[in-house]
C-alpha cells in the first residue's frame, strides 16, 4: 500500500481507575509506544454514574454492573485512541485476559497481569471488535470524524 494510512485501524483504549492512581499511566504508555501503537487522542477524565453505565451498557443486566459503575467511577481515567495496524485486536492481546488474577498466571507479560488485581479491578480496557470501537470511539471523542484526526487532544480535570 502507498498510503500505509489506509491499512491502519482505530481502537478505544482506557486506563481505569486503579491504573491512574496507582501510577501506571507512564509504564503502559511506554508499552503503548514500543508496541508501535499511535496515540491519536487522550483525555483525562473523570466519569460519573451516567457516562460509566451508558459506556458499559452492553453489561447492564449482569449482576457485576452495579460494582463497576462504582469502580468506573472511583476516580480519573485516561481514555485513548490509539492507531495500528490490527490496533482492535492487538490491543485486546497486549492488556490479556480480563481476569488479571489468571492474567498472571497465562499472560505474565500483560498489562493487566502488571497492573490488575482481579477480574472487576483489571486497570485497563480494550474494545472489542472493531464496531465496538467505532461506538467507543465516539462516545468519548464525537468530534473525531474517520480519517481526520488531525490534533492531540489534552482535556484536564
Ligand atoms: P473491558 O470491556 O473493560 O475491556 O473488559 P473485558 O472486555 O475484558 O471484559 P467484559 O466482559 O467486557 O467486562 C467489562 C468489565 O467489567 C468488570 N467485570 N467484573 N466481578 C466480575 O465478575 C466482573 N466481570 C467483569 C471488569 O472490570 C471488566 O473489565
Ligand atoms: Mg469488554
Amino acid at each position: 500500500l502507498g498510503n500505509g494510512a489506509s491499512s491502519e485501524e482505530r481502537t478505544l483504549a482506557m486506563i481505569k481507575p486503579d491504573g491512574v492512581s496507582g501510577n501506571y499511566t507512564d509504564e503502559i504508555k511506554r508499552i503503548v509506544v514500543e508496541a508501535s501503537f499511535n496515540i491519536v487522542k487522550e483525555m483525562l477524565t473523570q466519569l460519573d454514574k451516567d457516562t460509566a453505565s451508558a459506556f458499559y451498557d452492553e453489561h447492564s443486566s449482569r449482576s457485576f454492573f452495579p460494582d463497576l459503575v462504582t469502580y468506573m467511577t472511583s476516580g480519573p481515567v485516561l481514555v485513548m485512541v490509539l492507531e495500528k495496524r490490527n490496533a482492535v485486536s492487538d490491543w485486546r492481546g497486549l492488556i490479556g485476559p480480563t481476569d488479571a488474577q489468571k492474567a498472571k498466571i497465562s499472560h505474565p507479560h500483560s498489562i493487566r497481569a502488571l497492573c490488575g488485581m482481579n477480574s472487576q479491578k483489571n486497570c485497563v480496557h480494550g474494545s472489542d471488535s472493531t464496531s465496538s470501537a467505532e461506538r467507543e470511539i465516539k462516545f468519548f471523542f464525537k468530534d473525531v470524524v474517520s480519517g481526520d484526526i488531525t490534533s492531540q487532544q489534552h482535556d484536564e480535570l
